[in-house]
């Protein structure tokens, strides 16, 4: 997959950019070229997972800025939405307002956990943006609840600290870097279309990064913890590049 999935507007900046990823990518290929022998299978992977490591350290070097993603007109959304997940939508995980806690861990001041309704409470945003799957497809919709960045404030996250992690109720688990969880764009996501968050959708709410690819949106979420340590995530662990976006 492409590391630049926003194009930035040309600029001397922008064309320094470029020319310096295809320096790092290029410095990547060197070494695999150079630094094993290509018929040794794990000396390869592990060239590939330090070239996937270094060209994270480099997308976070040159992307993690306050960059938006496109929005769209109310028009362009798609209310039948597609649904994606490691397993068919009838294996849901159907969380219930009544039972969940939404926990706090790590580098969090005040880890009293969140009910729903103390998550409906907080100041709501909306965004009609694009949802851009790995897998060869993409989808417009309307996402709407409280900035992540808001409510990492609120309870006291150590946001000087590089990554926010995130476990799900499915197994399914993931990390964002700090800048992008404290992009005005991303949001708890506890509404779709207008309407509470479907179970299929990942009720209670969605962490919904319009600058990421859509694996990096984790669904479900039960646990969100703060951490200098890097956390890695379902499909990150499974090969795909961790950064995933702009
Ligand atoms: N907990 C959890 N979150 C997840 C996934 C998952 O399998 N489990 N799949 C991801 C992928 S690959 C995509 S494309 C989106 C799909 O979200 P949607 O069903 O709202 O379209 O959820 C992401 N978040
Ligand atoms: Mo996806």
């Amino acid at each position: 997959m492409s590391p630049v999935l926003l194009e930035p507007t040309p600029s001397a900046a922008g064309i320094e950019r470029r020319l310096f990823l295809r320096q790092t990518l290029g410095l990547g290929a060197l070494t695999l070229l150079t630094g094993c022998d290509i018929s040794d299978h794990n000396s390869v992977q592990k060239v590939l997972k330090l070239m996937s490591q270094w060209n994270d350290r480099a997308q976070m070097f040159l992307f993690s800025d306050r960059r938006l993603a496109p929005t769209f007109a109310e028009t362009d959304v798609v209310k039948d939405f597609r649904y994606n997940a490691f397993f068919p939508a009838e294996d849901a995980p159907r969380l219930t307002a009544a039972d969940y806690r939404l926990e706090l861990s790590g580098l969090i001041g005040d880890k009293r956990p969140w009910s729903v309704d103390q998550l409906y409470a907080l100041p709501q945003e909306s965004q009609i943006t694009r949802h851009v799957c790995v897998e060869g497809w993409s989808m417009i919709g309307k996402w709407s609840g409280p900035r992540l960045g808001a409510f990492l404030q609120r309870v006291g996250a150590d946001l000087t600290a590089k990554y926010v992690g995130f476990q799900c109720a499915d197994g399914y688990y993931g990390s964002i870097d700090m800048p992008t969880a404290l992009h005005p764009q991303t949001i708890m996501a506890v509404k779709f279309a207008d309407e509470i968050l479907p179970v299929k959708y990942g009720y209670p709410f969605k962490v919904r990064i319009p600058t990421k690819l859509g694996f990096k949106n984790p669904k479900w979420v039960t646990t969100i913890y703060v951490t200098n340590r890097y956390p890695g995530g379902f499909w990150a662990d499974r090969g795909y590049n961790w950064f995933s976006g702009s």
